[in-house]
C-alpha cells in the first residue's frame, strides 16, 4: 500500500504516546499517508500530567523543518505545541523558506492536566505573526477565550470568538466545543465568511487526552490529500469521535483514544481483510482496502 500523501509535523512529544507528535505519526499513518517530524519540546508525562518539559534548541528545530523539506517536501504542514518565542521566530523562517500553503496550526496552551505548554509572551506573538500564515487554526475553547480576551459559554459566543480571530488576520478558524456542556459536540469553522457547524455526540468519558493534537493533524492530513478545508474538519472530527468512542481506558489518569479506529481488522479473517468503521465516508473501497476512503 503506498501513502496517499506526505505530511511534516513539527510538534513536541509526549511519552504517553496519547498526544503531541505520537498522536500526529499515529494519525498520520492510520489515515494512509506518510508521517515527517521536527520535534520541537520532549515531555516527560503519562496520563496523570506532565512531569517535565525539555526545550530543542531553535536552531535544530529550523535544521530538522529545513533538511527533512529539502530532500521529501511534504503536501501539508500541521503545528502543534511552541512553548516559546524563540521557537515560534525559529518555525516562522523555516516557514518562509519551505513555501507549504497547506499549514494547520493547533495553538496548544494548557495540557489537559493543567500544566502550560506555551510561555506567555509567545501567546502574543502566535497570535500576531504565525496564526496569520496558517491556512487554518484550531483552538479550543480556553484558547479562543485567551486569543480573543472574551469568555465563551456558548455556539453563539464561540461564533462571535471566531469572527474576532479572522478579523486579527487568521484566513479560516476551527473554534472546538467539546469544553461546552451539552450533549452535542459542535465545532465552528468560519472559512471564507461563512460559519459551519459540525456536530458530534458527545461521549461521556475522561479518556480524551490527544484529542486536539489528533484532530488538528487528521485535518492537514485530509488537506494534503486534496480535499477542502470544510470537508477536511468534517472528516477530522468524524475520526476523533470515532477514536474516543473504543474508550481504551489505559492508565490512570486522562488517558489515550484509539488511533486505530479507521481500521478495524476482522480477527476470524488474515490481516488483508479488513472493514471500514462506521464513520469512514466517501466511496465504498473493496473490502481488502485497509485505508479509509478519503
Ligand atoms: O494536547 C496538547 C499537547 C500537545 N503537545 C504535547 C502535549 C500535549 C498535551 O499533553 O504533551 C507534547
Amino acid at each position: 500500500m503506498k501513502p496517499k500523501s506526505k505530511v511534516l509535523i513539527i510538534a513536541g512529544s509526549d511519552s504517553s504516546g496519547g498526544a503531541g507528535i505520537q498522536a500526529d505519526i499515529k494519525t498520520v499513518t492510520a489515515l494512509g499517508s506518510y508521517a515527517m517530524t521536527a520535534i520541537t519540546a520532549i515531555t516527560s508525562q503519562n496520563t496523570t500530567g506532565v512531569k517535565s518539559i525539555f526545550s530543542i534548541d531553535p536552531k535544530e528545530i529550523f535544521n530538522q523543518i529545513i533538511f527533512t523539506c529539502n530532500d521529501i517536501k511534504p503536501d501539508a504542514i500541521k503545528i502543534g505545541m511552541l512553548h516559546s518565542s524563540k521557537v515560534i521566530y525559529s518555525v516562522i523562517k523555516a516557514l518562509n523558506r519551505v513555501k507549504i500553503s497547506k499549514i494547520v496550526l493547533d495553538p496548544v496552551m494548557i495540557a489537559k492536566g493543567g500544566a502550560r505548554l506555551i510561555d506567555a509572551k509567545a501567546i502574543e506573538l502566535l497570535k500576531k505573526k504565525l496564526m496569520k500564515k496558517t491556512s487554518l487554526t484550531t483552538p479550543n475553547i480556553p484558547e479562543a477565550e485567551i486569543l480573543t480576551k472574551t469568555k465563551i459559554n456558548s455556539l453563539e459566543d464561540m461564533i462571535k470568538a471566531a469572527k474576532i480571530i479572522n478579523e486579527q488576520g487568521v484566513k479560516n478558524v476551527l473554534i472546538k466545543g467539546g469544553h461546552l456542556n451539552n450533549k452535542i459536540v459542535q465545532d465552528v469553522l468560519l472559512s471564507c465568511n461563512e460559519v459551519n457547524v459540525f456536530k458530534n455526540r458527545k461521549i461521556s468519558t475522561k479518556n480524551t487526552h490527544g484529542t486536539g493534537c489528533t484532530l488538528s493533524t487528521a485535518i492537514a492530513t485530509f488537506l494534503s490529500c486534496g480535499k477542502t478545508i470544510k470537508k477536511s474538519c468534517e472528516l477530522g472530527t468524524k475520526y476523533v469521535n470515532s477514536s474516543i468512542k473504543t474508550n481504551l481506558d489505559y492508565g490512570k489518569g486522562h488517558g489515550p483514544i484509539n488511533h486505530l479506529s479507521s481500521i478495524i481488522i476482522k480477527k476470524s479473517l488474515d490481516n488483508e481483510k479488513c472493514s471500514r468503521s462506521r464513520f469512514a465516508v466517501g466511496r465504498r473501497r473493496k473490502r481488502k482496502n485497509c485505508r479509509l476512503a478519503i
